[in-house]
């Protein structure tokens, strides 16, 4: 049994700290209507009786009240962090408060803490797992394999988590099922896009207290993500400039009107530069030689390897806090490049950060417990390896979403719905 401690034998002031973690969580319930009504439908209904489930996610108050919910569904939980930075302290001791619950995150842990509180969670013998960057899986793959056996399935949050998911698969490394919960519509299509283009520009203005409005704003890669930075950096008059690999991606950054070329050529341009991209090495040593003094350098991806900053080290000849989640890098000829909260998620991972706002991961989140729910109900019915969240939960949270924003649709008459499905019919 791991010796590794909750948060709530870390922490001084432990009464003030679960007060006002439970007042963030209290607020951010107020707007997630779909984590609302599935705490009265797993409440009453308890689909997740006798389950015990092992978390790795961003602990702060919106995933608190996923917790929360699922632990209302009753389950038995237990998590920790799946950023050193990202976690808020008095959250995570709000959700240890909970006789169900444990919690081990903490906020800027070293690497040994983060792993022995990913071990501690292992430890509980997770039934499910619910990931965002697959750490729970692989602990369990690499080091628990004991544990497999008896794990009916897990869940994933984000593209990269899902990526390195399906590269295991494909590998017939992948021992039980998991949701890719990143990609469905009710997820990708908000959180992606919605959620990381408003948070990591407020966040990088709010850390900076500059403006994005006449700057040269580039966005490394146009995947969901990065049309979402783009699209809302252009809301604020920014000059989108995109970097891509992928040709129909940066055809379709072209046709949306912004300015497409290599990252060699924006790095001479750039005012500020946000990675989306998932892959590592996107900015690196001769981009930092042709940049401009001042530039800001964030990065939106789930790890912290798309900004070269061991290179960008190298070249510097000083290197200083210039605020507070701002780190400066001085160059020889004076130039000063700054790196916003170590070039990790910078949405998360900077000290003025909250994540995605409340009513993006109401979606995702939503996803996520009856995706939980789907395992216990028809674990079954899943083999080992990635599955689609099937597309019945994906409406179901849909109108979940529309029914609480008021929002009414039409649906197809009988004779639409023939027409639909025939293919007999012409002119
Ligand atoms: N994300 N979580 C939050 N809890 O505030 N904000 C963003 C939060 C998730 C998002 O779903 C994305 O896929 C993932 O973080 C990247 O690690």
């Amino acid at each position: 049994m791991s010796t590794y401690p909750p948060i709530s034998e870390q922490l001084d002031d432990l009464e003030a700290a679960r007060t006002e973690g439970r007042r963030k969580m209290d607020w951010a319930l107020q707007h997630m209507p779909i984590l609302q009504e599935l705490r009265q439908q797993f409440r009453e209904e308890q689909p997740l009786a006798g389950a015990t489930l092992g978390m790795a996610m961003h602990v702060e108050a919106k995933t608190a009240n996923l917790v929360e919910l699922l632990a209302l569904g009753g389950a038995e939980v237990a998590i920790t962090g799946c950023n050193p930075l990202s976690t808020h302290d008095d959250v995570s001791a709000a959700l240890d408060a909970n006789d169900d619950i444990t919690s081990y995150a903490k906020r800027g842990v070293d690497d040994e803490a983060y792993y022995a509180a990913i071990e501690a969670v292992v430890a509980h013998e997770p039934t499910i797992t619910v990931d965002d960057g697959m750490d729970m899986v692989y602990a369990i793959h690499e080091d628990y394999p004991e544990l497999i056996d008896t794990i009916v399935g897990g869940a994933e949050e984000t593209t990269t988590g899902v990526h390195r998911l399906r590269a295991m698969d494909e590998e017939g490394e992948l021992k039980y099922p998991v949701f890719a919960v990143n990609d469905t519509p009710m997820k990708r299509l908000f959180d992606n896009v919605h959620g990381t283009g408003e948070s990591s520009l407020a966040t990088i203005a709010m850390t900076t207290n500059l403006s994005f409005a006449g700057k040269n704003v580039v966005v490394a890669g146009y995947g969901y993500c990065g049309q979402g930075v783009a699209k809302k950096a252009a809301g604020q008059n920014a000059n989108v400039i995109v970097t891509e690999v992928e040709p129909r991606r940066a055809l379709e950054a072209h046709m949306e009107g912004y300015d497409v070329m290599p990252m060699n050529e924006a790095a001479e341009v750039g005012d500020v530069f946000i990675t989306t991209t998932g892959n590592r090495d996107v900015i690196t040593r001769e981009d930092f030689q042709a940049m401009k003094d001042g530039v800001l350098l964030a990065n939106a991806g789930h790890f912290d390897i798309e900004i070269d900053l061991d290179g960008l080290s190298d070249l510097a000849v000083d290197e200083y806090e210039a605020r507070d989640g701002v780190r400066a890098y001085e160059m020889d000829d004076g130039r000063r490049l700054n790196v916003i909260a170590e070039g990790r998620l910078v949405n998360l991972a900077a000290p003025v950060a909250l994540g995605h706002p409340a009513e993006v991961m109401d979606q995702s989140f939503g996803i996520q417990a009856v995706c939980v729910r789907e395992l216990l109900e028809n674990g079954a019915e899943y083999d080992a390896g990635v599955h689609d969240v099937p597309d019945a939960l994906d409406r179901e949270v849909a109108e979940i979403k529309l029914d609480a924003e008021g929002v009414e649709i039409d649906s197809l008459t009988d004779t639409q719905a023939e027409y639909m499905d025939s293919w007999s019919h012409g002119t």
